[in-house]
């Protein structure tokens, strides 16, 4: 027995061939924008993929199948589809949306799970989950952490996302084991500013070194991915001090209102749009593309 995977015509061809693919996922369309501006998005992250030479498979689940690399009537379906009336997937209920026909939305670690069981092994998004800030109480943990230390995919990302406790998000990184490698600069980002004032890990600042990375990994059998942490570009981004606050207030609201579980980050994100008068979904399409870009490029030193 097979995985119900289904997968466009470009996107098999490129496979079948060996040429480069980037996976994209899903619930940042559902869930992390709002419509019309998460087609605009997730129409553009594709074209930019393409432009740098490489194939993009946005994932989702629909239909008891694992779409690869869906057609525009099914990204613009998915993109119209009220955030209440799609699975927001990860490894806890993938199997479940399959089996019961329902359309879900794939996070960071089902995209992870599906590109993996594709053939993928390069995805780009905008911001990881992480720990939450209060986990010491509420144990909220996006379950993207422990994704990233089973599954070999290397995960673009503009860092985890700026609402989370980004201290505690690198030290359950680090201690399991995922390697997070700053892309060109020393400090890690913060989704929507350049730098958060923490050393990374490591540094890398070229797409070959990241592939090579990658490989290595492979040969000595180590499971598990690599999050590679990309600054916004420049002129696209929030600085902290004009950010934090915001957040702050975003989450004092989401505490009042015991909000809680999945619909957390999509709350967060939905208020500081409101707060920011749209200016952080500005930075969040900005910050989105310039990772595709960077995941393209991998995908071809993956090829070589
Ligand atoms: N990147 C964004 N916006 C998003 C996400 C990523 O710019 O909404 C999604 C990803 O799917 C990620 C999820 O896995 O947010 C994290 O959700 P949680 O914090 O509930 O684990």
């Amino acid at each position: 027995m097979t995985a119900p995977l289904t997968f466009s015509p470009e996107v098999q061809d490129a496979l079948s061939a060996g040429r480069p693919v980037v996976a994209l996922e899903s619930t940042i369309i559902t869930h992390g924008m709002p419509y019309p501006q998460n087609l605009a998005m997730a129409r553009q992250v594709e074209q930019v993929i393409r432009d740098n030479g490489a194939v993009p498979a946005t994932i989702a689940v629909m239909g008891g199948q694992i779409h690869v690399g869906l057609t525009d009537a099914a990204l613009e379906a998915l993109a119209q589809t009220p955030s209440d009336q799609a699975m927001k997937l990860s490894r806890a209920d993938l199997a479940v949306c399959l089996a019961n026909g329902r359309t879900g939305a794939t996070t960071v670690a089902a995209t992870m799970i599906c590109a993996h069981l594709a053939g993928i092994r390069v995805f780009a998004t905008g911001g990881i989950g992480g720990v939450h800030r209060g986990a010491e109480t509420s144990f909220d943990i996006s379950a993207d952490l422990q994704e990233l230390a089973q599954t070999p995919v290397t995960v673009v990302a503009a860092g985890a996302k700026a609402i989370l406790d980004l201290p505690k998000t690198w030290e359950v990184l680090e201690t399991l084991g995922v390697p997070v490698i700053a892309y060109g600069q020393d400090d890690l980002p913060a989704f929507w500013s350049r730098t958060s004032g923490i050393k990374a890990p490591l540094r890398m600042d070229s797409a070959g070194e990241i592939a090579a990375a990658a490989a290595m990994r492979a040969r000595l059998g180590l499971k598990g991915g690599q999050l590679v942490a990309n600054p916004i570009p420049q002129d696209a981004e929030i600085a902290r001090d004009d950010i934090m606050p915001v957040i702050e207030q975003a989450l004092s609201e989401a505490e009042t209102r015991r909000i809680a579980a999945k619909e957390v980050t999509p709350f967060l994100l939905g208020r500081i749009f409101e707060l920011t008068g749209g200016r952080s979904l500005d930075s969040n399409i900005a910050l989105v593309l310039n990772n595709a870009r960077l995941a393209a490029a991998i995908a071809i030193a993956m090829t070589r």
